[in-house]
């Protein structure tokens, strides 16, 4: 969560639905604490912010709007990310693959506000097509585009993912100022360590283990596809890029009132 402190406007980027997959049960406990935030700290909540189609969780974005209000948005590269999934899913005509299920496509580098402090939208494709990250006064959220020094950088391997595409949005980042605070949207805690989020521009130039020092886009390819060819798929790929590729929304019940999720077998 973000917010203004002069005028309490707050967005909130990523937030997470939880899902069991052994049971197929959801749960809003993880977004519940968001909302209560919002509403301890009488914040209005403008924007919930996706930084991509997530693969390995479902969005709560539809449960906060519910909630809170506030407009749905993503990259416009979302469109390229429903051409692909729309037949890997099957989903029907209804299904339209224009970004139309989210309240508002970001152009690349569009500005907006939160409250008085000015955001941008940077496009940093490569881990997926619709990847972008939010630059928000001096704090940067990179989505999965780079994880902590020690963690490397997100993996290449999804449909319409390209590591050399990545490593050009990775240079993008390193363009901003090397004060920039830097929030990563995972840490999967190398070596056993506590959890981080936070680092800066200038200690990933100097130090990530994947991109730092100068590591040309050749040799980063090569690593990432190496490493990508070692990786399993995430554990909720399947029922979270269906759900999220629509704004977080669920298909529509059966006739007995229930939802189900599809499984394409042997595609993924
Ligand atoms: N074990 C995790 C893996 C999740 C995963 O693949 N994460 C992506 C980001 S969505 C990634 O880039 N991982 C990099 C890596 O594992 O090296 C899961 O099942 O959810
Ligand atoms: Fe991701």
């Amino acid at each position: 969560m973000v917010a203004d402190p002069a005028t309490r406007v707050a967005v909130v980027i990523d937030p997470v639905l939880d899902y069991d997959a052994k049971s197929g049960h959801t749960n809003t406990a993880s977004a519940q604490q968001l909302i209560d935030t919002v509403h301890e700290k009488a914040y209005r909540l403008e924007w919930i912010l996706e930084t991509h189609a997530h693969a390995d969780h479902l969005s709560a974005a539809p449960f906060i709007k519910k909630n809170l209000g506030g407009r749905i948005a993503i990259g416009r590269g979302i469109t390229k990310v429903q051409e692909i999934f729309k037949p890997i899913f099957n989903l029907d005509d209804n299904f339209s693959t224009d970004g139309s299920q989210f309240d508002h496509l970001f152009d690349d580098d569009e500005i907006f506000f939160i409250g008085e402090i000015p955001a941008r939208v940077i496009p940093t494709p490569g881990h997926t097509n619709d990847s972008v990250s939010y630059l928000i006064g001096d704090a940067l959220f990179v989505g999965d585009s780079l994880f902590m020094p020690d963690g490397g950088s997100a993996r290449c391997d999804f449909p319409g993912g390209d590591a050399a595409v990545l490593y050009q949005s990775i240079q993008r980042l390193f363009s901003l100022p090397d004060t920039t605070r830097m929030f990563v949207c995972h840490d999967y805690s190398p070596g056993g360590r506590e959890p981080r989020c936070e680092t800066s521009v200038a200690e990933q130039k100097k130090d990530n283990i994947h991109v730092g020092s100068g590591v040309s886009e050749d040799a980063f390819s090569e690593m990432r596809n190496k490493r990508d060819a070692t990786l399993g798929k995430p554990a909720l790929i399947i029922p979270s890029v269906q759900v999220n590729i629509a704004a977080g929304e669920f298909p529509a019940a059966d006739n007995n009132g229930i939802i189900y999720l599809k499984i394409p077998l042997n595609t993924l």
